[in-house]
Parts: structure tokens; sequence; C-alpha cells
């Protein structure tokens, strides 16, 4: 049977655990045999939006262009999976429409830790530069994220492995025969 497309959104704050569950679920499609391709910021903020920073313009943008690549990807038969923080509901819901005029089957998940959890993993040391004012605009520190009430997905990486997590969007998609 041919692969049908579809766009996996991850999102979620800064160390919520959203490109390790893309990584995760990737193996498991790679696994199947079924094409899949990740966008985060190691392959999209140091390209095609390098122009780009996080002030909620910058923000907007970065999200709107993702929300058009993944878009591409997911109408070429594969599965796009995004690993973006995307904090704002227009501009997910955006991303959602644009995948719904293309007849393309956008799932959100909501890649869900509370902030004080992902503070103390804080891997890059970035919530520490937040709090010490010299990263200006962090998400969930001094800029907003707006948790989504409508995800397909709701993920609580603190009481969830990574392997977990990975597999609950994988049994949805069967689910739902979309792989
Ligand atoms: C949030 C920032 C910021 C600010 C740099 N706010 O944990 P990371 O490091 O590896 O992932 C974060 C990434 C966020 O980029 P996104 O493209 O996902 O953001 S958005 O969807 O809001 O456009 C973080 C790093 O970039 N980073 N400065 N001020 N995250």
């Amino acid at each position: 049977r041919k692969q049908s497309g579809a766009t996996i959104w991850l999102t979620g704050l800064s160390a919520s655990g959203k490109s390790t569950i893309a990584c995760a679920l990737e193996q498991l499609f790679l696994k199947e045999n079924i094409a899949a391709y990740r966008l985060d910021g190691d392959n999209v903020r140091f390209g095609l939006n390098k122009d780009l920073g996080f002030s909620e313009k910058d923000r907007n943008e970065n999200i709107r262009r993702i929300s058009e690549v993944s878009k591409l990807f997911a109408d070429s038969c594969t599965i796009a999976i995004t690993s973006f923080i995307s904090p704002y509901k227009a501009d997910r819901s955006k991303a959602r429409s644009i995948h719904k005029e293309g007849n393309l089957d956008f799932i959100e998940v909501f890649v869900d830790v509370p902030l004080q959890t992902a503070e103390e993993r804080d891997p890059k040391g970035l919530y520490k530069k937040a709090r010490e004012g010299i990263i200006k605009e962090f998400t969930g520190i001094s800029a907003p994220y707006e948790e989504p009430d409508n995800a397909e997905i709701h993920l609580r990486t603190d009481r969830q492995t990574v392997e977990e997590c990975a597999i609950q969007i994988y049994d949805y998609l069967r689910k739902k025969g979309l792989i």
C-alpha cells in the first residue's frame, strides 16, 4: 500500500524532549521502512531560517516557513516530524490550516513538561542564562508559551519514557490508518 504523508507537529518548551522523541519516532519508522524526515532547529534555523531570531515576529515567520516545508514533505508521501517550540497558538493553527487546504493530515503533539523540570534539565544552560538576563525573550521565562488545548496527542515527558512517548505517537498513527 502506498504510504500517505502527514505532519507530526511537536510543540513544547525548550528541553521538553521534542527532538529526542522525534529521533525515537524516526527509528520506529525506519524499522518499518516508512519514509520520514525530521525538521528541527539544527537543519532549519541554520539554513533556510538563518535570517530569523526569537522575537515574536521572527518566530511567526519561522513557524510559517516550517509549516510550508512540512506540507511539501507530507505532500510527497513522507511523514514530516517537526520539533520546534512553536509557542503561539495562532501559528500552530495556521500550520494546521495549511495542511488542511492540501488535504494532508496534521497531528499536533503537546510535549508537556512542567517548566520547573525543563529548567532543572537545562542541558545547554539556556534557562540559567535566561534567568540571568543574558538571553532575552526566552520561552517560559521572558517570552510566552501558549499551551495547546486541541492537540491530538498529549505527552508528559516527566512521567513517560522517550520510548513510551514515541510508541504513543506511532500507535495513534496506526489506529488512524496513516501508517
Ligand atoms: C527559546 C531559544 C531562544 C529563545 C535560543 N527562546 O533547547 P534548544 O535551544 O536546543 O531549542 C531552543 C531553540 C528554539 O528554536 P525554535 O525554532 O524551536 O523556536 S520557535 O518555535 O519559538 O521559533 C533553544 C534555542 O533555540 N533558543 N534562544 N530566546 N529558545
